[in-house]
């Protein structure tokens, strides 16, 4: 095929014109990456419910019109100026966390955040210079969290991506670019848990299967699986819950039905996997005092906040949080090994595979909580 190096690209992508209005497939074009930029074939994008917030206007930084998604593999079509990590034709994954190498976080061991991502921050729906490469129409598209998966070629600046072996399945470990890789770091990266320990995991999506999929790794005694969906019973066993709770059922709070579950000691660990502030709160009440960890995993809306009585704190339980499962993304890679080595399970995972074009579907299933995840290709 004749290389399209240095010219705009014409492709198919999906459009998310307004906050809350279905995306329309769209011919866009997308000009050539700048210096310490790379453009990518998109492969394969999953679903993840930040887009949905995003759609619905309640993550901050989202600027209609744009190409939603964060969530990809892809191919490197080609390089700007100053990129030695990848080249043309290599594997990639998007990364809506980036790694620039250089920042005090990034040669911090102790943190996976990164100061590019707050840069990025600085100028929403726009690349780090401040500028888009998408267009549609006449009008400028913009991008999201510099990843925006759901089109076919895409520019995503330096840090914003890995490199991945190029042997792994692309419809699958599109996955471990953000949801399953944000559950499962919680409790192996950031709780780094002990064997025989009792975790509770609230909200059992893809996030919080990712999460007791660690849990089960870490070689947890005991997981509660906490979810208000009762269809979730059977799929949660499969990923190593123990024991199914639905709030809905029971007459007291669930801090105080799993304190009940546990003799009154509590968990050792609980994983918010959901994004609400409430079940933040009632995740950390569940805790054992003295020592238990909560970890706030989950994205809630922007605005929110946790109302905390600090007496949980000053008896000893600790209340935490990650991004991205407190992983770098240079430690995804060694996640796509565990993969192809049957250490970590991914196709569990992929209730819908559907193309790009039924974008508006997918959202549709993962609103109606018909999906753990959708896989979408061109
Ligand atoms: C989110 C965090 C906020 C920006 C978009 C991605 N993380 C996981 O979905
Ligand atoms: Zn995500």
């Amino acid at each position: 095929m004749a290389s399209t190096k240095g010219q705009v690209i014409k492709c198919k992508a999906a459009v998310a014109w307004e906050k809350n209005q279905p995306m329309t497939i769209e011919e866009i074009e997308v000009a050539p990456p700048k210096a310490k930029e790379i453009r990518i074939k998109v492969i394969a994008t999953g679903l993840c419910h930040s887009d949905l917030s995003a759609w619905k206007g309640i993550l901050p930084f989202t600027k209609f019109p744009c190409v939603l998604g964060h969530e990809a593999s892809g191919i490197v079509e080609s390089v700007g100026e100053g990129i030695t990590s990848v080249k043309e034709g290599d594997h990639v994954l998007s990364s809506f966390l980036p790694q620039c190498n250089e920042c005090p976080m990034c040669k911090s061991p102790n943190s996976n955040m990164c100061v590019k991502f707050f840069e990025s921050l600085g100028y929403p729906g726009m690349l780090l210079d401040g500028t888009s490469r998408f267009s549609c129409k006449g009008k400028t598209v913009h991008h999201f969290v510099a990843c925006s998966t759901f089109a076919q070629y895409t520019v995503i600046p330096h840090g914003f991506f890995t490199k991945i072996r190029n042997d792994a399945p692309m419809e699958k470990i599109c996955l471990l670019s953000c949801g399953v890789t944000t559950g499962y770091g919680g409790p192996v990266k950031v709780a780094k848990i002990k064997p025989g320990s009792t975790c509770a995991v609230f909200g059992l999506g893809a996030v919080g299967l990712g999460a007791v999929m660690g849990c089960k790794r870490q070689g947890a005694g005991k997981i509660f699986g906490v979810d208000i969906n009762n269809d979730k019973k059977e799929i949660a066993k499969t990923f190593g819950v123990t024991d199914f709770v639905n709030p809905t059922e029971h007459q007291k709070p669930i801090d105080q039905v799993l304190m009940d579950l546990t003799q009154q000691v509590g968990c050792d660990y609980t994983f918010e996997c959901i994004g609400n502030v409430g079940v933040i709160q009632s995740a950390l009440a569940a805790c054992r005092v003295g020592e238990g960890q909560c970890v706030v995993i989950g994205v809630p809306p922007s605005g929110t906040n946790i109302a905390v009585d600090p007496m949980q704190l000053l008896f000893g339980r600790v209340l935490t949080g990650c991004f991205f499962g407190g992983l770098e993304p240079s430690e995804v890679p060694a996640l796509v090994d565990d993969y192809m080595q049957k250490k970590i399970m991914l196709d569990e995972f992929i209730t819908h595979t559907l193309s790009i074009d039924d974008v508006n579907k997918a959202f549709d299933y993962l609103i109606q909580g018909k999906t753990l995840k959708t896989v979408m290709h061109f």
